[in-house]
């Protein structure tokens, strides 16, 4: 069966973006033909600041968030990155593969560096190499996420090859980005060119999963759009970010197309679609947020369905990892 492996970043609350693009089909494919291995990437989280006590609350908060978004343990390996460190181990045999001139093209590290590149930590900057770690640490052949991590994959793949050709092996097998659905890539609510983001300072930019009927309907309402009615059909929203976001995210929440969406709602006033989406928008997430915070309740739980994880994920990766080294020549 083909492997799955995917991880998201323990770096603040959960966003619909984080769902849409990744958290959703997770659940999905654990469903379907596929061996699923999902993963809390501590790791990764710490290439910028985290206080301690934060990370440790936002990795379980998470490992509630995979569960309640429909990752069963018990049908998926579900664990937390640093408690597996072949994935660490394998990752400094890709700092020796992967090339700088790789790694400067990733866009990931030039918008999250910013301006001030020379105080961004140097994990940041090799931080693509781990996570193709993450992956061919399972000989993974399937990876889903959002739009925004294709690069990422796309180095995991380029990794691959050149370590295959290096070594003169076909040891480790080549993975595909599944980049699927109608919000692949949902956008900032109030910056139709912003992807939404854990970690954008505003709170009104994103909706959480944690948020509440409530706050949901209130950052939908005050959501950037345009004076325009929605179109009849998509390409009416060429050229309009915000309203297209805010189309795109019905028609995932409602798992139709946009076009769907459209020759039902076209001709409808944002004023007249917005409490529409509001409402399908709570009734989709607050069985998620319900289910977390029950999840939540009881924290050592969280703590031993990670431990059980980890477990048998290093099972999977000691001989993967063990194999790779001795392919590079080490003893022992
Ligand atoms: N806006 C988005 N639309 C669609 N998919 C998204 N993903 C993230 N944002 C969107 C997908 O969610 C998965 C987990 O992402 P991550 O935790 O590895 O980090 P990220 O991509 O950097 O996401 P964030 O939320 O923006 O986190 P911060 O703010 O910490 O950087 C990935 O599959 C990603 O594609």
């Amino acid at each position: 069966t083909p492997r799955v492996f995917s991880g998201i970043q323990p770096s603040g609350h959960l966003t619909l973006g984080n769902y849409l693009g990744a958290l959703k089909r997770f659940g999905e494919m654990q469903e379907e033909d596929y061996e699923t291995i999902y993963c809390i990437v501590d790791l990764h989280a710490i290439t910028v600041w985290q206080e301690p006590e934060k990370l440790r609350e936002a990795t379980r908060m998470l490992a509630a968030g995979f569960i309640a978004t429909g990752v069963d343990p018990s049908k998926s390996i579900l664990f937390n990155q640093s408690g597996v460190p072949e994935h660490t181990q394998l990752a400094w045999i890709f700092n020796c593969v992967a090339r700088m001139g790789w790694l400067n093209r990733m866009t990931q590290f030039k918008d999250k560096s910013g301006k001030n590149r020379d105080s961004a930590s140097t994990g940041l900057f090799v931080y693509p190499n781990l996570m193709s770690a993450d992956i061919l640490v399972y000989h993974a052949t399937h990876v889903p996420v959002g739009e925004d991590q294709k690069q990422h994959v796309e180095l995991a793949r380029d990794t691959a090859i050149k370590f295959n050709t290096d070594y003169g092996t076909d040891f480790f097998p080549i993975p595909e980005p599944v980049i699927e659905g109608s919000a692949t890539r949902v956008m900032s609510l109030r910056d139709g060119t912003k992807k939404m983001s854990k970690s954008d300072p505003s709170d009104m930019s994103r909706i959480n999963l944690t948020d509440d009927a409530d706050a949901i309907a209130q950052k939908i309402r005050k959501a950037k759009t345009d004076p325009e009615a929605l179109p009849s059909e998509p390409g009416g929203l060429d050229g309009r970010a915000e309203a297209k976001n805010l189309v795109n995210i019905y028609a995932a929440l409602a798992d139709v197309t946009p076009a769907a969406v459209l020759a039902e709602m076209g001709g409808l006033q944002f004023s007249e679609f917005k409490p529409k989406l509001a409402e399908l928008a709570v009734a989709r997430l607050s069985p998620i947020s319900t289910e977390m915070a029950r999840l939540m309740q009881d924290p050592a739980e969280i703590d031993r369905i990670l431990a059980a994880g980890s477990a048998r994920a290093r099972e999977v990766a000691q001989p993967i990892l063990k194999r790779a080294y001795d392919i590079v020549g080490m003893v022992g």
